[in-house]
C-alpha cells in the first residue's frame, strides 16, 4: 500500500469519481469499501485527508474489469462512497460515472480502440443490464476534446452518447414496484418508478414548493429534509429496496411545470443533498414518469412528439432520448454526456 494504487480521477458527466481496475483493489468487500472510505477521507463532511470532493457527485468509484458476460466489453461496478458517514453502497448505479467507463476502460487497455469511434459494451454489474457507450478514438487513442456542452459542465468536449435497453425495474423488479401510478405517503403524492433508477417523483407545490428554488435554498431547508426522508424510508420497502435508511435510493425527486422550454422541471435530493443537475439514470426514470397516465408528473409534463425531453434541473437541463414502442411502453433510451480524464497516477490512502 505504501507504493500507492493505480487510479484515475475522471469526471464522467456532471460527476467526478475514481476509476480503478478491479485487480488493483482488496476482492472482498469489507476491506475494499474499508479501503475507498480512506481513500475518500470519508467520514468527513471535507474529506480533507482524501481526494473526494465534499459532495457525493464527487465521492464516486468505479471499478473496471473484463466482462464476466460474451455480450459486453467491460464489468463496471459502481460505488457511493458516503462524504460524512462510514458508508459505501452498491446499492444504485450511476449513469454519470458511466459515461467515463469506456474512456477509461480503453485508457487502462481492457478494450481495445478503433481508428474514430470505438463502441464499449459495459456490463453494469450493479443492475445487471448492458449499456453501449461510443468513444471518440481518432487514430486509435481517445480523445477527449470535442464541441459537445452539457449543462452543469464549463467548456465542450467530446461527445460520449450513451445507449440503454432493458433498464425498466433495475433495483424495484418491476417499473412500478407498486402496481399502482400513484401512491400516497405522509399526504403526498408519490409516484414509485425505476427505468433505470429506483425515484419517488413528488409534486412541489404539494410539499410548498415552486419546484424552481436554488440546490442551496433546498439544502438549507430542515424541516422539508426531514418530511423528505420519512416519505423515502416508507417507501423504501415499497419499492422492494427494504431498509433504506442506509442507502442512496430511493431517490427523491420533485417536479413541477417546465419553464425553459423543456419536458418537466426538477430537484432531486440523492437522497439527502440536492443534486447540482439530475442523475442520468433518475432523469430516464423522470422522463418515463411523465408518459405514465395518473403519475405526478404526467399532468405537468409537455411531452415531446419526437421521444426527445429536456429534463431541466438547477443548472439546465439534460437530454433524454426515450424509444416508445406502439404500446407506449419505454424499450430504450438514450443521453449524450462527455467524460475527461483529469489525471492518471497513484493514490495513498490514510494507513488503516
Ligand atoms: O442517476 C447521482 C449522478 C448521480 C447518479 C445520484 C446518476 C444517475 O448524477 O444515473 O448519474 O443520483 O446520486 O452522478
Amino acid at each position: 500500500m505504501t507504493d500507492g494504487i493505480p487510479c484515475l480521477w475522471m469526471r464522467g458527466g456532471t460527476s467526478k469519481g475514481a476509476y480503478f481496475l478491479a485487480a488493483d483493489l482488496p476482492a472482498e468487500p469489507a476491506a475494499r469499501d474499508g479501503l475507498l472510505l480512506r481513500i475518500m477521507g470519508s467520514p468527513d463532511p471535507r474529506q480533507i485527508d482524501g481526494i473526494g470532493g465534499a459532495d457525493p457527485l464527487t465521492s464516486k468509484v468505479a471499478i473496471l474489469a473484463p466482462p464476466s458476460r460474451p455480450d459486453a466489453d467491460v464489468d463496471y461496478l459502481f460505488l457511493q462512497v458516503f462524504v460524512d458517514q462510514a458508508l459505501v453502497s452498491v446499492a444504485q448505479g450511476c449513469g454519470n460515472i458511466l459515461a467515463g467507463v469506456g474512456p477509461a476502460a480503453i485508457e487502462r487497455g481492457l478494450v481495445p480502440a478503433h481508428d474514430g469511434t470505438t463502441p464499449v459494451r459495459i456490463h453494469m454489474l450493479n443492475t445487471g443490464e448492458v449499456a453501449v457507450a461510443r468513444v471518440a478514438t481518432p487514430g486509435g487513442r481517445v480523445s477527449y476534446a470535442g464541441a459537445t456542452r452539457i449543462d452543469g459542465v464549463p467548456g465542450a468536449h467530446a461527445a460520449v452518447p450513451l445507449m440503454f435497453t432493458g433498464i425498466a425495474g433495475s433495483l424495484c423488479g418491476a417499473l412500478l414496484p407498486t402496481g399502482r401510478a400513484c401512491d400516497v405517503i405522509e399526504g403526498v403524492a408519490c409516484t414509485l418508478i425505476d427505468n433505470g433508477m429506483p425515484c419517488v417523483v413528488m409534486r412541489a407545490a404539494d410539499l410548498g414548493l415552486t419546484g424552481t428554488e436554488p440546490r442551496e435554498m433546498l439544502e438549507a431547508d430542515a424541516a422539508l429534509k426531514a418530511r423528505i426522508e420519512t416519505i423515502r424510508r416508507v417507501a423504501g420497502p415499497l419499492m422492494n429496496l427494504g431498509d433504506v435508511s442506509a442507502a442512496s435510493v430511493p431517490k427523491m425527486t420533485l417536479v413541477s411545470a417546465p419553464g425553459a422550454g423543456g419536458a418537466i422541471a426538477t430537484r432531486s435530493f440523492i437522497p439527502h443533498r440536492v443534486h447540482a443537475t439530475i442523475g442520468v439514470f433518475a432523469a430516464v426514470t423522470v422522463a418515463t414518469a411523465c408518459l405514465v397516465p395518473g403519475s405526478t408528473a404526467a399532468a405537468l409534463a409537455r411531452v415531446p412528439d419526437d421521444g426527445r425531453f429536456l429534463i431541466e434541473h438547477p443548472t439546465g437541463a439534460v437530454e433524454v432520448l426515450l424509444d416508445v414502442g406502439p404500446d407506449g411502453t419505454v424499450r430504450g433510451a438514450g443521453t449524450m454526456r462527455t467524460a475527461r480524464k483529469l489525471f492518471d497516477g497513484r493514490v495513498f490512502p490514510r494507513e488503516g
